[in-house]
C-alpha cells in the first residue's frame, strides 16, 4: 500500500433490499463495470460481494447482498444469512426499494437493521412519472429520523450517482484504506466467471432451473491473452439437465455462447469456455454439497 495515499476514511458499506431491487445493477454501475451478475428473474446473487469504490478522500468497500427474502430451503436460508451479516458487519447500509414497492418492506427492513445509520434509495424512478415519485418520496417522510438521506435513483436513466457517493463518503470512519487501492473487487476471476454463467444460464431457461442450479468452476488457465475455463453446471433433476443441453445441445451452446461474451467483456480477454453438465439430486438443500460450491455458513 502507497505510503502517500490521500485516503483518510474507510469502511463498509451493506448493499441490501428485496429481490430484484437492482442492488448488481447499481455496484455495477458505480464501480463502472459489469463484475457482478444481474437478471430480470428474482433471487440472482447468493453471496456477498465487494466492490471498492474510491470517493474524495475514502475508500468505500461497497457488499453486494443477496434479496431480503426468505423461504425454506437451506440455499435461500444461507442467501439470508448473508445479506444479515453484511448488515452486521458494516459501517451503513443502502436499502434499495424500488419506487413502486409498498413502504411496508421498509419498515420491515428497520426492524432488521439493528438501528444502524442507513441511506434510502428509491431505486427505478425511470418507470414512474415525477407525480407518483413525489407522492413516494411523501409516504416515507414520516421516517426522515431514521434515514440519513433519501436518494431517488436510476441506473437505465443514470440519476443519483454522485449523491450516493458524496452521502456515503461522508458517513464513512477516519482509517487508512483497508484494501489495495487499484482493484475494484476482491473476487477472483473464478468467482466472477461461475457468476456470469450463472447470469446466462437464468437469462437463457426458466421456471425452476435458474434456482436448482449451480456452476462450478472445474478448471481455470491462462495462455497468454486466452483464459481456458471448463465448468460444470449442477442440477437438481435428470430433467433438468434435458432442458439445460436442449435439442441437438442447442441450449447449451446459447448458454456457453452468452456467458463467454460476458466473461470475455468483463476480462477483456479472449474466452474458450468448455461446459458440462451433471445432476446431484438434492444439491440446495444439502449442506456439505453448499459448502463445496463455495456456499459457506462459516464463512
Ligand atoms: N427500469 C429499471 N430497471 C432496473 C434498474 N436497475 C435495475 N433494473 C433491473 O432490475 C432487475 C433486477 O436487477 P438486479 O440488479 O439483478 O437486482 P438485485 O437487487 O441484485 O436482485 P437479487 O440479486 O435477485 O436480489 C434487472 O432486470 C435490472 O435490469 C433501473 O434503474 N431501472
Ligand atoms: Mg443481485
Amino acid at each position: 500500500m502507497s505510503a502517500e495515499t490521500s485516503i483518510t476514511k474507510a469502511g463498509f458499506v451493506a448493499v441490501v433490499g428485496r429481490p430484484n431491487a437492482g442492488k448488481s445493477t447499481l455496484l455495477n454501475w458505480l464501480v463502472g463495470e459489469k463484475l457482478a451478475m444481474v437478471s430480470h428473474k428474482a433471487n440472482a446473487t447468493r453471496k456477498r460481494m465487494k466492490f471498492i469504490i474510491p470517493h474524495q478522500e475514502a475508500q468505500i468497500i461497497f457488499v453486494d447482498t443477496p434479496g431480503l427474502h426468505h423461504q425454506e430451503k437451506l440455499l435461500n436460508q444461507f442467501m439470508l444469512q448473508e445479506a444479515l451479516k453484511a448488515i452486521g458487519d458494516c459501517d451503513l447500509i443502502l436499502f434499495l426499494a424500488p419506487v413502486s414497492d409498498s413502504i411496508s418492506h421498509y419498515e420491515e427492513f428497520l426492524r432488521v437493521s439493528e438501528g444502524k445509520k442507513h441511506l434510502l434509495l428509491l431505486s427505478k424512478i425511470d418507470t414512474v412519472d415525477n407525480g407518483k415519485l413525489l407522492q413516494k418520496i411523501a409516504q416515507y417522510a414520516p421516517y426522515a429520523e431514521s434515514y440519513e438521506a433519501l436518494i431517488p435513483v436510476s441506473v437505465k436513466k443514470g440519476v443519483g450517482k454522485e449523491a450516493i457517493l458524496s452521502e456515503t463518503a461522508k458517513q464513512m470512519p477516519p482509517s487508512p484504506p483497508l484494501f489495495e487501492e487499484d482493484i475494484l473487487t476482491t473476487e477472483n476471476f473464478r468467482q466472477l466467471y461461475k457468476e456470469l454463467i450463472r447470469e446466462s444460464i437464468f437469462e437463457n431457461v426458466s421456471d425452476e432451473i435458474p434456482y436448482e442450479s449451480d456452476v462450478v468452476i472445474d478448471k481455470f488457465e491462462e495462455e497468454g491473452g486466452l483464459d481456458k475455463v471448463s465448468a460444470t453446471i449442477v442440477v437438481e433433476k435428470d430433467s433438468q439437465k434435458g432442458v439445460l443441453i436442449g435439442k441437438g445441445g442447442a441450449t447449451l451452446q446459447r448458454i456457453g455462447k452468452e456467458a463467454r461474451l460476458l466473461m470475455e467483456e468483463m476480462s477483456g480477454k479472449k474466452v474458450f469456455l468448455k461446459l458440462f453438465v451433471k445432476v446431484q439430486k438434492g444439491w440446495s438443500k444439502d449442506k456439505k454439497r453448499l459448502m463445496d460450491f463455495g456456499y459457506d455458513f462459516e464463512d
